[in-house]
């Protein structure tokens, strides 16, 4: 590879704050932005544990410029004290990765409004909170990056995932005002929507049965899926890599799915 594309894939001299990255695809998303030259590494969790858990596993993962705080992304004040901390003790924020997210798996009719609110505030407004309180340091800096983690539920929709689906959806089209909006300072928002991953937030959907057969729900996904598998938080690696760097600087308002071709594929015909 040559000099400028190499530079065009880099992430060095620039700081990535990644929500919710203790574990799953935001850990997987942070270990990428490592191996692509990132400075520092900022994230977030609702509570301690996860975060003192998450700075351990960083450290296991040979990462040290990694910088955890507790910080629950639906606290609006919370958000604007974390970006002011983050600014004093580690430095600028050029990407934005807004990746904390939660999901209640209830049929709409008997999910209360809490739960389904609950899962609005953290999957939509929680990016919304964040992204205006990093936006205002990329508009002076006129240059930034913010990724929003999506879903194949930006797109579609199934049985008792309502507030997860609306949220998701929401997103996409905030992904695109962010475009909008901010575009003429050289802020470019992009979705990244990753298919079925095993991760923790998806492992009710695949663990074995009393009689030791597979979740129908296993079998489904694999069903639904070109390549017959779940993907795994790695594959994310290169796509968040390309919209974290220079390389995207033209992409705006898009949403790169990482679904292994689950949204073209109508599903493997039964034999
Ligand atoms: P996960 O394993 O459940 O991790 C979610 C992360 O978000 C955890 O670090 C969690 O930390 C954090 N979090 C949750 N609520 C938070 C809050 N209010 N404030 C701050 N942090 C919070 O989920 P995942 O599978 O890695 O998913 C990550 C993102 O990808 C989510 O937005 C999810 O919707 C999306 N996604 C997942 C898949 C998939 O198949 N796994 C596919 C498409 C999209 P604590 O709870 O410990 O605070
Ligand atoms: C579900 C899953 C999905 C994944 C992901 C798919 O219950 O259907 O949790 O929603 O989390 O969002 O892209």
């Amino acid at each position: 590879m040559n000099s400028n594309m190499a530079n065009m894939f880099s992430l060095e001299g620039r700081n990535a704050w990644i929500t919710g990255a203790a574990y799953g695809i935001g850990f997987s998303i942070a270990k990428a932005f490592v191996d692509a030259g990132i400075d520092n590494i900022i994230f977030n969790t609702s509570n301690e544990e996860s975060m003192r858990k998450g700075l351990e596993a960083y450290r296991e993962a040979g990462i040290t410029n990694v910088h955890g705080y507790v910080c629950d992304v639906t606290d609006e004040t919370a958000v604007k004290a974390l970006v002011d901390k983050i600014h004093a003790e580690v430095g600028p924020i050029h990407i934005l990765v807004n990746n904390a997210g939660i999901i209640k798996r209830i049929p709409m009719h008997e999910m209360a409004r809490s739960e389904f609110q609950r899962v609005i505030d953290v999957d939509l407004v929680g990016p919304y909170i964040c992204s205006a309180a990093v936006v205002p340091e990329m508009m002076e800096r006129r240059e930034g990056k913010i990724i929003n983690i999506c879903s194949m539920m930006s797109e579609l929709g199934r049985e008792t995932v309502s507030a997860y689906a609306a949220a998701k959806g929401g997103l996409k089209m905030l992904t695109r005002n962010i475009c909008s909006e901010y575009g003429e300072y050289n802020i470019q928002c992009n979705g990244l929507g990753p298919g079925y991953i095993a991760t923790p937030q998806t492992a009710p959907l695949r663990e074995r049965q009393s009689d030791g057969s597979r979740h129908p729900f296993d079998s489904f996904i694999c069903a639904k899926t070109p390549a017959g598998r779940w993907l795994n938080p790695d594959e994310l690696a290169g796509p968040a890599v390309f919209l974290a760097s220079h390389a995207s600087d033209a992409v705006n308002g898009h949403i790169l799915y990482v679904d292994g071709g689950i949204l073209a594929y109508i599903g493997k015909q039964p034999k």
